[in-house]
């Protein structure tokens, strides 16, 4: 072979064996999955029904306490990110139990985190001094390194869907943790109900603006978002392929709840059946009301109240409720996309 054969594989591999001595690497041979024409996500569609994970999520109560687990969650772990703690590629979530009496203790993190109430009514959390009772339908959230922890002061077991940006922080290696001060409560400042009066009302401080990264509404209370959803619709303003879906903002800028994870609710009213839809964010949903399905290509995904599905990045999918109005929670990473320019959506299957 000619010095100037650029295809001798045997010259190849040894100048890969010299130059890896040295951590170097070639790009010509990776090129191709480093920059993709289009997303190809490792996650794949999956739903968890809640009648059959619940009897689980329950037993964990047998298994182990708060006390002992820092916090009882079944991790939802996307099958084609197995063991990664994954539901997406850049998003966790889990089922969280806490069971009457039980409390789980003070921390913080650098992971910003939201809970979907599914079931119960009597667990709370406080958040940086200030506490609220969660409520099913309700969306909590916790701003990165803000103290929180959780109780439950009623009669029955209370279980919320956990969404934490843990594989993002993680991807940056910007995690930090820590407990609170020999595990004691933190104090709590503020009487409930202070922020949503402060923030929620149209009104905001003249003064002393407060961290707009993350809303300063921490609990976005579902008797109130369902109450919107309902006199919105009158107006019938319905959108092809989302029916009637807002994002969960935080008051004093417009932008998201969080700054790494948006929230959504939305309605599909009775017998809608939606475009095709895909965006560049792998989305989290759960049906809060009603049932239906999510068409997916050749998979038809059947949902029914509190069951939590999750669509791939690029994957065309369409929703349709059945006899009574739907309302479904979502959550994405289409906040921090957004904020890079790199979220993209196209519809009705172009
Ligand atoms: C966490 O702090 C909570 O506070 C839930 O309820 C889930 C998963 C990983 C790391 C921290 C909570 C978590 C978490």
């Amino acid at each position: 072979m000619s010095e100037t054969n650029y295809s001798s594989s045997y010259k190849r591999t040894s100048f890969y064996k010299q130059i890896e001595k040295k951590s170097l690497t070639p790009l010509w041979e990776v090129m191709q999955d480093l920059v993709l024409p289009k997303p190809s996500s490792p996650c794949i569609p999956k739903i968890w029904k809640y009648d059959d994970i619940r009897k689980d999520i329950l037993e964990a109560g047998d298994i182990i306490s708060t006390e002992e687990a820092e916090r009882r969650v079944l991790i939802l772990e996307n099958p084609g990110l197995l063991g990664t703690s994954r539901i997406t590629r850049s998003l966790y979530a889990g089922m969280q139990l806490i069971l009457p009496g039980e409390t789980a203790r003070n921390h913080r993190h650098t992971q910003t985190a939201l809970r979907f109430v599914l079931e119960g009514s009597s667990a709370y959390t406080t958040v940086d001094g200030e506490r609220t009772t969660m409520k099913r339908g309700d969306l909590v959230i916790t701003p990165s390194w803000g103290w929180h922890e959780h109780g439950n002061d009623g009669d029955h077991p209370t279980i919320w869907l956990d969404g934490l940006d843990i594989p993002l922080v993680q991807f940056l290696d910007a995690s930090f943790a820590e407990p609170y001060e020999d595990n004691t409560n933190q104090p709590l400042p503020k009487p409930e109900g202070d922020s949503i009066a402060r923030y929620g009302s149209g009104l905001a401080p003249v003064d002393n603006p407060f961290d707009t990264l993350t809303s300063p509404i921490f609990n976005y209370s579902y008797s109130e978002t369902r109450d919107a959803l309902e006199k919105m619709k009158r107006n019938e303003k319905w959108d092809a392929c989302h029916g009637l879906k807002m994002k969960y903002a935080n008051p004093l800028t417009g932008d998201y709840a969080m700054p790494t994870i948006a929230a959504f609710i939305q309605l599909l009213p009775s017998g809608f059946m939606g475009q095709k839809y895909r965006s560049t964010d792998s989305t989290v949903f759960v049906c809060v009301e009603g049932e239906g399905k999510t068409i997916v290509n050749d998979l038809e995904i059947n949902w029914t109240k509190n069951d939590t599905f999750v669509i791939p990045s690029w994957v065309q999918h369409s929703h349709n409720s059945y006899n009574s109005d739907a309302v479904i929670f979502s959550f994405s990473d289409r906040a921090i996309q957004q904020k890079c320019g790199l979220w993209r959506e196209n519809r009705y299957g172009n």
